[in-house]
């Protein structure tokens, strides 16, 4: 039985002009992206009700679901924002956002989700120094690599790498009252060169916050709350389009099971072990490559 009215018994619940109705009340004044956007949603929403029977009863459940994420949301949780990801949907208009037109052979460094974790005003590090405030176990990572436009090769100036990620216990240092503020966090400034290096952590794996309205949900659909380890970025400079992103550890078990959609190809790394650094054991290179506004 459907909006078409081919149900005579159910006619008068689903009324062909109800959903016209709803997107006619937009004014003339309208706000212009939420005037275009408006029939869409409502015509979703709307067949979506039908479609499914939604009761009384299951809408409220789902008015309560969004005020519980809103309740729980402050300046260190992002509820709303977790429920978006395990729906894939950050991933998605992350993707439409910032897809790059050039499909063939080398490309610039792909985006993937900034997520609830990233903090404004890092720390600002000189090239060469490390972002672990306190020794909490984890295999530390000589990270380095270039910066450079994807178009001409050259390398950029004063290029800005903004860095965070979870520590060895799978927290990052706002969720952890154990951690330093701005723990494994920091802003490093390319020189001439283009080059950057400085001492990380090789990433854990670990579950997002599932103690809220976002974890319910990811058990009501029988799913885990896992990330592959990664490491967060994002880098910008002036001139140059900005390009928030992820790397992933190649050896992660989750990989092809991330709960919030992010992982790319070509955000996959190899950690290698590395001999004669007395302050990492492990090494990991990386060249960030950018397009020019
Ligand atoms: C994270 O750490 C994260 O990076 C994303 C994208 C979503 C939830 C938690
Ligand atoms: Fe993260």
């Amino acid at each position: 039985i459907g909006a078409n009215g081919t149900s005579s018994s159910t006619k008068s619940q689903y009324d062909p002009n109800f959903t016209d109705n709803v997107i006619k009340a937009t004014g003339p004044k309208a706000n212009k992206r939420l005037a275009q956007l408006m029939p869409g949603l409502v015509r979703h929403l709307h067949d979506f009700c039908r479609e499914n029977e939604v009761t009384v009863e299951e809408w409220s459940q789902s008015v309560e679901f969004l005020n519980e994420c809103g309740r729980m949301s402050d300046d260190k949780r992002n509820e709303g924002q977790l429920f978006w990801d395990i729906l894939g949907v950050e991933s998605l208009v992350d993707e439409i956002t910032y897809k790059v037109a050039a499909d063939s052979g080398e490309k610039p460094t792909t985006t993937a989700i900034l997520g609830p974790f990233w903090r404004p005003n890092a720390p600002i590090y000189p090239m060469g120094s490390s972002t672990i405030l306190k020794d909490q176990g984890g295999d530390v990572t000589h990270m380095h690599g270039s910066v450079t436009d994807f178009t001409t090769g050259k390398p950029i100036t004063n290029a800005e790498i903004d860095i965070w990620h979870t520590a060895p216990n799978g927290l990052y240092e706002q969720q952890d009252p154990e951690q330093p503020d701005m723990n494994l966090r920091g802003r490093f400034y390319t020189p001439d060169s283009g080059d950057y290096d400085f001492y990380c952590l090789r990433p854990t794996p670990y579950p997002i916050p599932f103690d809220g309205p976002a974890g319910k949900f990811l058990k009501l659909l029988d799913r885990h709350p896992m990330r592959p380890a990664h490491i967060h970025f994002i880098i910008s400079a002036k001139g140059y389009k900005p390009v928030v992103t992820q790397i992933f550890d190649r050896r992660d078990e989750w990989l092809g099971n991330d709960s919030v959609f992010a992982v790319k190809d070509s955000l996959v790394v190899d950690f290698a072990p590395k001999q004669g650094d007395e302050k990492a054991g492990f090494d990991l290179k990386y060249d960030f490559k950018l397009v020019a506004v």
